[in-house]
């Protein structure tokens, strides 16, 4: 019966039958809607949608992610939209005495009017806009929402003052900032309904927020709160009932008219814990509610709890100061990645994109991911994978790279998104901070901004910055997120700050923007790396669509137009011709970039790593890509793996062989992330590329809990550095040590034996080479996803991959290697 009535609920049809019980009824306004403009006449219109991916349904926009087309609808953003659509109502409906018309998400400057009724302005795409519409409904009702252009507004705003802020206009909108063209992302500034509309409708009482707040956490017991949040015309008594892992609770509540909160205690006998799925496992509860008025069930809902502490840990010691998450009581070393909207247009992300992204993040042994303040405040999807699968989520505010006002409106309409945002994403357990911004701060004090201005406009600046991210933000977090941790800004101090290596989270872009060799992150190790990054060519399907082509070119204005970092190109060359070959083909180019890229943030994490705990958290720039681009990400818009996200996969393990030149010795540690100690035989062996050994030696190495360890030095007078390399063992782990950079390597040229056998899932390969492979790469027409790539294939050792995918027809099969470019 619960279920039925949660159904017909969904459907909003329980209200046209007449019942007894008096249950909100929610109705979904998501049909009949169209668009009109200026130059558009009518249009039919998605929602929650934008107005672009509706035009490019219709056919009237050529598709922004390819060729250069980018350029060519610039446009959209610039006119006046109008969204109208019609809907009935039930006499049943109507019958009820209140109504609430609620928009969770308009992009972003609108004027809603229904029934040709002016009922309010919005201004804020992060927040929702609820407004009360009880006298205004009837049988037909019209709903008509003016989206206005972007621009118009923010040049109002400009005007209003005297000086220009960093990075103005942008910082006048509430809204993605990624959007105004970022140095990874396109110029598209999505305008429309972005987020459901909906109509509910209620009589006496309405439920309106769910807090489970954890009150205290002991082996024997949890204790919880829940804040039940009611809207009432009059005082009631109300029956809650609750049923958590098999024990049913009763509770009553006496509750005044108004919107109020109450709370109910709740407690878990010996509570199972939820952890990062890297140090266990992340359990959750399911709580179900039901609500009982005069003995009528009203409402029912079930939440999901992990139970869990978590903080961000910043005590000061002889060097400066800490940062470490701790779980539990147990410190974490945080792995990931920086992550950013999965499309310009959100509502082409489906729930397959997230689950798909966020476990390719738990495939590749992340257990952190830092939602980046140049994005969006994601999708309670999103969050809901991170709770099921365990990873931790850094939160940033959605600020980035800028200086934004601080007139009292603004300070306004930010104040309601943080607390909505914050409301909505509490529940979660993966959430492990909050952030105030994305390099805010950095920007002020290192990157010129306060450069040709007078004092009291510095101050009047900064004081805006103060009153937002040092009160409003952490006041906010404090005081409807108790108990979970707020930092100001990424990073604490810019990179030309010395103190960046000895306090607070930093992000080093003295790779790549400054050109700085990778050896870099090996001399400059801060207590926690937020952001460190290179790019690379995304896979050649990527390439082709971007070109519209079906042969690989790399060339020509629809590729540059993909690419925008100012020195992008230059950069990857550079690099390459740093460390690796001359490519001889367009997919040597983008093979080699995948592996320079592979090669260098391999060198950052596992340097980050092995300094541990000094270091306590590497997150790379960046997890995924918003459309098909030449970038930082590991996963290219398509979702294919480049070289690097194979490669976060092997230097995240949780326990990693991994090593450092030094002088003329070459140091072995072992670093173990796991909570049990090691203890077992290390096997060093020194072998030329054909397998010969040199040189073997063994030791007993113990490697305590959650540590890095230096276990081995290899002297290395008698190493050829161009023919040979070190392989060492532990347990089940392998690993080849290289003491040259990839060009300098005397590697001989190889013939690979494959065999191809059909599974279940797709097709299993089989490789074998004579002497050593670097690099292995294999690739195909075919969409598929290999289970690993970019091997080395040892010689005499053969590799079994398992390329998973939906057609049946043998794939083609290409193997490159670094061999054959040598
Ligand atoms: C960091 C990020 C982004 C940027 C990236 C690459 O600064 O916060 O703003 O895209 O570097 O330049």
């Amino acid at each position: 019966m619960k279920l039925l009535i949660s159904l017909l609920l969904s459907m909003g049809i329980l209200a046209s039958c007449q019942h007894r019980v008096d249950t909100p009824v929610h109705t979904q306004l998501s049909q009949n809607w169209e668009i009109s403009s200026d130059s558009i006449k009518t249009l039919r219109a998605t929602v929650p949608g934008t107005v672009y991916t509706d035009l490019l349904t219709a056919a009237l926009i050529p598709d922004p992610f390819v060729l250069t087309n980018e350029a060519k609808v610039q446009w959209v953003a610039e006119q006046t939209w109008t969204y109208r659509t019609t809907f009935e109502l039930t006499k049943a409906i109507r019958s009820r005495k209140h109504h609430l018309l609620n928009f969770e998400g308009i992009d972003t400057y609108a004027d809603i009017y229904l029934n040709e009724q002016y009922i309010g302005t919005t201004n804020n795409a992060f927040t929702s806009y609820i407004y009360e519409v009880d006298s205004l409904l009837k049988a037909s009702n019209t709903l008509r929402i003016v989206v206005h252009p972007i621009q118009l507004q923010e040049t109002k705003a400009k005007a209003l003052l005297s000086y220009q802020l960093p990075e103005s206009p942008r910082v006048f909108t509430r809204k993605a900032q990624f959007q105004y063209g970022w140095d990874w992302g396109p110029k598209l500034q999505a305008v429309g309904i972005w987020k459901p509309v909906s109509l509910q409708s209620w009589n006496d009482v309405l439920l309106r927020d769910c807090y489970l707040q954890q009150e205290a956490l002991q082996k024997n017991l949890a204790q919880l709160k829940a804040h039940l949040e009611f809207t009432s015309d009059s005082a009631k008594t109300l029956v809650i009932k609750t049923s958590i892992a098999g024990v049913q609770e009763e509770h009553t509540l006496e509750i005044i008219p108004g919107t109020h909160t109450y709370t109910l205690p709740l407690t878990i006998k010996n509570p199972v814990l939820w952890y990062p799925h890297t140090m266990g496992t992340p359990h959750r509860y399911r709580i179900h509610f039901d609500i009982f008025d005069e003995q009528v069930l009203t409402q029912s809902f079930e939440k999901k709890i992990g139970l869990r502490t978590l903080q961000l840990h910043t005590p000061k010691d002889s060097l400066g100061e800490q940062f470490y998450f701790s779980v539990n009581g147990k410190p974490i070393y945080a792995k990931g990645a920086n992550y950013i909207p999965q499309h310009s247009f959100q509502n082409n992300v489906s729930p397959k994109h997230y689950e798909k992204l966020l476990q390719a993040a738990v495939d590749a042994n992340m257990n952190m991911l830092r939602v980046w303040g140049g994005g969006i405040y994601e999708e309670d999807a999103f969050y809901d994978l991170c709770d099921e699968k365990g990873i931790l989520v850094w939160q940033d505010f959605m600020f980035a790279c800028a200086m934004y006002p601080g007139d009292k409106a603004f300070l306004k309409n930010v104040q309601r998104e943080a607390e909505q945002q914050v409301k909505r994403l509490r529940n979660y357990a993966s959430i492990a901070l909050w952030c105030g911004n994305n390099e805010n701060s950095e920007g002020w004090h290192r990157w010129g901004w306060q450069d040709g201005r007078s004092a009291d406009e510095k101050k009047a600046i900064w004081t805006s910055y103060q009153q937002v991210f040092d009160s409003l933000l952490p006041k906010t977090v404090a005081r409807l997120h108790p108990g979970t941790s707020y930092w100001e800004s990424s990073p604490k101090y810019g990179r030309g700050n010395p103190k960046y290596e000895f306090e607070g989270d930093a992000h080093d872009w003295w790779v790549w923007h400054d050109a700085a060799p990778f050896e870099h992150f090996e001399k400059r190790i801060p207590r926690f790396m937020s952001e460190f990054g290179f790019q690379s060519y995304p896979s050649p399907a990527v390439i082709n669509y971007i070109n519209q082509d079906t042969i690989l070119r790399l060339k020509g204005p629809a590729i540059r137009s993909h690419q925008k970092h100012q020195r992008g190109f230059q950069l990857l060359s550079e690099y390459r011709q740093r460390d690796f070959p001359y490519p001889k083909s367009a997919i040597d180019t983008l093979y080699l970039s995948q592996l320079v890229q592979a090669r260098g943030i391999a060198i950052g994490i596992e340097a980050h790593r092995r300094a541990k705990p000094y270091n306590m958290g590497s997150l790379y720039w960046q997890l995924n890509d918003c459309w098909p681009a030449i970038s930082w990400s590991s996963i290219d818009y398509f979702g294919h793996w480049k070289a690097l996200h194979y490669q976060a996969k092997r230097s995240f393990a949780n326990i990693l062989i991994s090593g450092q030149h030094v002088k003329n010795t070459y140091r072995i540690y072992i670093v173990n992330d796991s909570a049990e100690q090691l203890e077992d035989e290390l096997t060093i062996e020194i072998l030329d590329f054909d397998g010969h050994q040199k040189a073997s030696y063994q030791q007993r190495v113990r490697i305590p809990p959650n540590s890095s360890t230096h276990c081995f030095t290899v002297a290395l007078d008698s190493f050829d550095h161009r023919r040979q390399f070190i392989k060492s063992s532990f347990r089940t782990l392998r690993r080849n040590h290289y003491l040259n950079t990839p060009k300098n390597l005397q590697l001989s040229k190889v013939k690979i034996e494959k065999q191809l056998s059909k599974t279940a899932t797709g097709w299993q390969v089989e490789l074998k080479s004579s002497s050593l492979a670097k690099a292995v790469y294999l690739y195909t027409n075919t969409e598929g996803h290999f289970s690993d790539n970019f091997f080395d294939l040892t010689p005499g050792v053969s590799k079994i991959i398992q390329f998973k995918c939906s057609e049946n027809t043998t794939p083609n099969i290409r193997i490159k290697t670094l061999n054959e470019l040598l």
